[in-house]
């Protein structure tokens, strides 16, 4: 039960004002979310394909035009974008930021003339978004949510410019905002052209750790493979002896190689 609904009773008319109160909490209820029905994501995607944005950095010029949010009692809710906007990404994250037992989706959203931008969705639609990166064909690749402050909620990270710059971001979310908390570059977790996005996020003891590729990261040649944890409110960076490669990404996602 959400934490709105138990003041439900606090709307029971009491002494002589019924009418009033009744009005007051018929009112109270269309304004607080958390008097309404509690709705739970179980599920989300990308649906509506579309070309109308040519950019192609995830290997076609194919993206979608639409999010479709499955919740909890079947129902299906669908998020349309605008025609100045497509979901430029793999697939939604469903993740629980906030560790409230209702999961949130992170999408990547980008603007036609102004780039990519990081969005949280609930069951109602957009929760908080970042800038976006302010031109056209710029794109970030998300690399998951995890606890990284260790403070119970998950942050988001990413990699804004995945060829270009590889600026690795770490962002908390409150509910509303999306807010930077410790950032790097010249890491990166995707090739131009590739349909993926390679790298992910591991917990093997203590704080989860990003799993990333040292740039340059080029098809002709092996990047180094990378660690990335949150140390004291900095991103440290530890190299691997092996090379980032889907195999080795395996291992280290399952704790069977480190770096040094
Ligand atoms: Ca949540
Ligand atoms: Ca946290």
């Amino acid at each position: 039960m959400l934490a709105g609904a138990r003041r439900l009773p606090a709307c029971l008319p009491i002494g002589g004002a019924r009418r009033a109160r009744l009005l007051l909490c018929a009112v109270a209820a269309l304004l607080v979310p958390g008097l309404a029905v509690a709705e739970t994501i179980i599920a989300a995607r990308y649906t509506d394909p579309t070309d109308r944005y040519d950019h192609g950095i995830l290997g076609d010029a194919i993206e979608w035009g639409a999010l479709e949010v499955t919740l909890e009692d079947g129902t299906k809710r669908r998020f349309i974008l605008p025609e100045t906007l497509v979901f430029e990404d793999t697939a939604p994250r469903v993740a629980d930021l906030d560790a409230d037992g209702s999961p949130e989706i992170i999408v990547v959203e980008s603007s036609l003339t102004l780039g990519a931008r990081l969005v949280v969705y609930g069951p109602k639609g957009r929760l908080a978004m970042t800038d976006h990166i302010g031109r056209k064909n710029r794109w970030l690749a998300p690399v998951g949510a995890a606890d990284f402050t260790g403070d119970g909620r998950s942050e988001i990270a990413m990699v804004v410019t995945p060829h270009l710059a590889g600026k690795v971001e770490v962002l908390t979310f409150d509910g509303a905002h999306l807010t930077p908390v410790a950032t790097t570059t010249g890491l990166t977790n995707h090739r131009i052209g590739d349909t993926d996005i390679a790298g992910g996020i591991r917990t093997c003891k203590g704080n989860p750790q990003m799993i990333l590729a040292q740039m340059p990261w080029r098809s002709s040649a092996d990047a180094a493979m990378v660690e990335v944890s949150l140390v004291d409110g900095t991103l440290a960076i530890a190299p691997f002896k092996e090379p980032f490669t889907p195999q080795n990404f395996a291992k280290a996602k399952n704790c069977t190689i480190h770096p040094g």
